[in-house]
């Protein structure tokens, strides 16, 4: 691929043209763009609420006022439309002005979260070729500026840090301002408005790249399919940078429609409880153990509640007894939702039987979503049975950002994005999530890569080798669990688990257990790939849990 004029990779999602007019024809990319229908919004929906984060409230127009006044203090600072800038922000409304900022001055949103540290903020300023870096003072007791300075020593090429509360030697995101004439006109529809970051199933996360077209069609129909309309108030309880509560519909699709978007400063009940009474929020997105704990919850609370009408679950398998004790225990409906930030999104229906809401995953957002279910060799399976999940459309990307070597592994040649899922697929179109053929840890929605970690255990002088694995858990799903061999004296488990935060990785891909084991019990054939070992150690743990020397666990 050539270089841009500056040396950086272009941003690029390209289809194949026939898919790109069948996308057009059928009405799915109509060209609209980020700017275009915050505009739109701020004309149409002027003086309605669109941002609710603490005590501070935006209307539509003061949304779009602010959004501005970020993108040109932005290109003031010298940034030029085509810089990606790092977004690092909790549930804030600066992360929502922000973004509509960057947008709006054609600067390329990278999103990460507030959990992430040094070496995945590192790795996302390079993959990405990132001119600058906005953040905050402090979140959740963490002092971001600490972290924009270690990031400058590592990445020189991060010319300029924003940063939201004191600035100290920072610009102040406050104190950005611009001539407003100086945002570029609106871009181009098919080219990529943001880089999103996918789960990190093997090694570091990827980069996402997702166009104004595609990703607006997603939320579009996504708003359509769970019922938010002009009237509906969405509330983020889940970090707001994640591909779930961005867009499925999440607060851009909120924002699309003239809805009013909350942001809960975090999960609990108690952060969010007395926001769902005050703004009377109509739909929520959370992962199934938050969905269990809220429902939970909501038997006893002194909440006025009532005005909840769906609440989504997913990110991570909810089980058929837990979706049972939800529909029990809510007075709304239930929704499930199996994403993935590569595209593909299935929902079940709001009219769809109790069988259905309960025991499937949903079935996808569009009748041009492509999904194959194929076995190991690559071959359809016959239909009902469970296989490999392979999808193209008209929200899938075709590859990720700078990365051939996943790109080569992801992708089919015709373009089918290997998801990694096992699933069934019923009658309908209905998937149902049976596991997943990656190596992964799913822990309460947050994807840990068992790689990732293993090559950071592996840097340890007291580790001989280490494999991680995912280990179900009552509360979490799944948790995840090193098997460690000693090299010499064994150090302890603490002492490893601070390790790999020391290594500036964000805290949720910390091992919650520690193993230790003489050997990892490979038979005399020798050669045993790394998906078979763990999948034996994770067996010999389930069998033998007592028996294993078990360090201690959280
Ligand atoms: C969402 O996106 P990611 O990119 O963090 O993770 C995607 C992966 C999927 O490939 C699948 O392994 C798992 O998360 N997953 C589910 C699930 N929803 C996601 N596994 C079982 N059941 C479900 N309901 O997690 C995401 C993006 C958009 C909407 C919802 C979730």
């Amino acid at each position: 691929m050539s270089l841009q004029h500056d040396g950086r990779l272009p941003l690029r999602q390209v289809w194949p043209d026939a898919l790109v007019e069948r996308y057009r024809a059928a009405g799915y990319w109509r060209g609209e763009t980020f700017p275009g229908f915050l505009r739109e919004r701020a004309r149409d929906c002027a003086d309605d609420v669109a941002l609710v984060a603490g005590e501070s409230r935006y209307t539509y127009a003061e949304l779009w006022r602010e959004s501005g006044r970020i993108g040109a203090g932005l290109l003031a600072l010298g940034l030029v439309p085509g810089d990606r800038v790092l977004v690092q922000l909790g549930n804030v409304a600066e992360f929502v002005l922000t973004v509509c900022g960057l947008f709006r001055a054609g600067l390329i949103p990278v999103y990460s979260l507030p959990a992430h540290r040094l070496t995945e903020i590192v790795h996302f300023a390079r993959k990405s070729e990132a001119s600058a870096y906005v953040t905050a003072e402090r979140y959740e007791g963490f002092d971001y500026r600490t972290l924009a300075r270690e990031l400058r020593t590592e990445v020189t090429a991060i010319a300029h840090v924003v940063v939201a509360g004191a600035a100290e030697e920072f610009n102040a995101l406050d104190a950005l301002g611009g001539d407003e004439d100086s945002l570029p006109g609106d871009p181009d529809p098919q080219s990529v408005a943001f880089l999103q970051i996918s789960g990190g199933s093997t090694g570091l996360s990827k980069l996402i790249p997702r166009t104004h077209d595609d990703y607006i069609y997603s939320f579009r129909a996504s708003n359509e399919i769970c019922g938010i309309d002009r009237d509906s108030v969405y509330l983020v309880a889940l970090p707001v940078a994640h591909n779930f509560p961005a867009s499925s519909p999440g607060w851009l699709g909120a924002l699309y429609t003239g809805a009013r978007v909350v942001l809960s400063p975090g999960p609990s009940t108690a952060q969010a409880f007395p926001l769902i009474e005050r703004e009377g929020v109509t739909s929520v997105g959370l992962v199934p153990p938050l969905a269990l704990l809220w429902a939970d919850a909501a038997a006893s609370t002194q909440y006025d509640l009532s005005s909840l009408q769906v609440m989504q679950v997913g990110g991570a398998k909810l089980l058929p007894e837990a979706a049972r004790r939800l529909r029990e225990k809510l007075d709304c409906q239930l929704q499930q939702v199996f994403g993935m930030a590569e595209g593909l999104v299935n929902y079940t229906r709001l009219d769809d039987p109790d069988d259905i809401v309960l025991e499937t995953q949903g079935r996808p957002i569009s009748a041009d979503d492509e999904v194959l279910i194929v076995d190991d060799q690559g071959n359809p399976v016959p239909e009902g049975s469970a296989g490999h999940l392979l999808v193209r459309g008209p929200y899938t990307i075709r590859g990720y950002h700078n990365d051939d070597s996943a790109n080569a592994r992801s992708f089919t040649v015709d373009g089918f994005y290997r998801t990694g899922d096992m699933v069934q697929r019923l009658e309908g179109g209905y998937l149902v999530v049976q596991g997943r053929a990656t190596d992964h840890i799913n822990r309460a929605g947050e994807k840990i890569s068992a790689e990732e970690i293993e090559d950071h255990l592996l840097a340890h002088p007291a580790v001989f080798d280490a494999a991680v694995v995912s280990i179900p858990d009552a509360y979490l799903g799944e948790r995840s669990c090193a098997f460690v061999i000693a090299r010499g004296e064994r150090s302890r488990a603490v002492e490893l688990k601070r390790w790999v935060r020391e290594r500036g990785l964000a805290a949720f891909k910390v091992p919650d257990q520690v193993v230790f084991v003489d050997a990892f019990g490979t038979t005399a054939v020798g050669k045993v790939s790394r998906r078979e070992l763990r999948a034996r150690l994770r067996e010999r743990f389930l069998d033998e849990s007592d028996a294993v020397d078990r360090q201690e666990t959280r």
